[in-house]
């Protein structure tokens, strides 16, 4: 019936907006570490799960920078050549797809001292992209449902919220 099915809306809507704020930052070398040349970024970069959605955020002082780099360029520590390049000590990258991206350090020598890092990220765990759906093939969320209804968005949100905690508590 129409109620039930716009809680379930209501639920999903919940849903996506919970999922984008549980997207995770990673300060790369934390806690332990930092983006220098003295941290073990490689075993760093082994321990996170990095999922679409997530940031990347490297810290550091100012003979260091961070390049973006193709699979080659990061193998053979080729600061030449770089697809993006950043400066200014706080450098936030957005990992808005999955698939593999390369970081090294620009600074002469510094990638060949281990700094450089080779970020995975996967679909977001929420996400089955090959599940078919009736929503647009965009990524876009489900469009503020039950407006028809007379019913905002706002109040969708907090009642599927609502369902979310109460299914948490019956757990
Ligand atoms: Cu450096």
């Amino acid at each position: 019936m129409a109620v039930q099915r716009a809680l379930l809306v209501c639920l999903a809507a919940t849903a996506v907006v919970f999922q984008l704020a549980m997207a995770a930052d990673h300060t790369v070398g934390a806690p332990s570490g930092s983006w220098d040349t003295s941290t073990d970024l490689q075993t760093w970069a082994g321990s996170q799960s990095f999922s679409v959605g997530d940031n990347l955020i490297f810290l550091y002082t100012s003979n260091h920078d961070v390049l973006e780099v193709t699979e080659a360029n990061y193998d053979s520590c080729s600061t030449g050549s770089p697809t993006a390049t950043h400066t200014g000590g706080n450098t936030v990258v957005a990992l808005s797809a999955p698939g593999k991206r390369y970081f090294i350090c620009g600074t002469a020598g510094h990638c060949q001292q281990g700094m450089k890092i080779e970020v995975d990220t996967k679909a977001s765990a929420g996400s089955t992209p090959d599940v078919p759906s009736a929503e647009s093939p965009g990524s876009s969320p489900p469009p503020p449902p039950a407006s028809s209804n007379g019913v905002s968005l706002k109040t969708c949100l907090t009642v599927g919220f609502g369902l979310m905690l109460m299914m948490l508590f019956a757990l």
